[in-house]
């Protein structure tokens, strides 16, 4: 079946502000990866929870679990790789915004896993949107990080 996603620009609204190459490079990326990325995560879901969830798309080579890097523990995100872009792109088509953990979850292209994506960017270590959340949230640490020293 052909692609539904041969536009790059919509394949996702994220510039990963890290990435070492151009745009051109990027958008690339994005349109072969195997990699998808999985957003709005509580801290408590399981890389099991993930492994049970996305393997309906198809057979996962790996799970990375997001981690806050001094505590070592799940910070909201994770990667799933996939063998083949077919799978990945029905994650994106069809996972995306189910809900795992009483959360709607998204799912995202990501460009491809490197050693040290894995770590929170956040000044507390964690995910840097939860640097700025000033609603309570319980299933990501409560308020934001930036907000709980005010
Ligand atoms: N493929 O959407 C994504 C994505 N995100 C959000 C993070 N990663 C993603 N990958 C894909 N798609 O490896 C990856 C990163 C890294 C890991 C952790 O997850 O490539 P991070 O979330 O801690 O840091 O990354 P990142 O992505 O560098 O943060 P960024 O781009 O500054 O901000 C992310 C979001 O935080 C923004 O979209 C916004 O919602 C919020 N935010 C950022 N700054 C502010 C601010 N000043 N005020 C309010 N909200 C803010």
């Amino acid at each position: 079946m052909a692609s539904l996603f041969k536009d790059p620009n919509k394949l996702s609204a994220y510039r990963d502000r890290r990435f070492p190459g151009s745009q051109e490079d990027f958008e690339n990326a994005l349109q072969t990866s195997t990699t998808v990325y999985l957003g709005n995560m509580s801290f408590y879901t399981t890389e099991e929870q993930v492994y049970e969830l996305f393997s309906r798309a198809g057979e996962i080579k790996k799970i990375i679990m997001g981690l806050i890097k001094n505590t070592k523990t799940p910070c909201g995100f994770c990667f799933v790789l996939y063998y083949s872009r077919d799978d990945a792109e029905d994650s994106v088509k069809y996972v995306s915004g189910t809900i795992l953990d009483d959360r709607p979850i998204r799912v995202d292209f990501d460009w491809g896993f490197q050693e040290g994506r894995q770590w929170g960017r956040g000044r507390s270590g964690g995910q840097v949107r939860d640097e700025y959340c000033t609603d309570y949230d319980p299933g990501r640490g409560g308020y934001g990080k930036l907000v709980q020293k005010e």
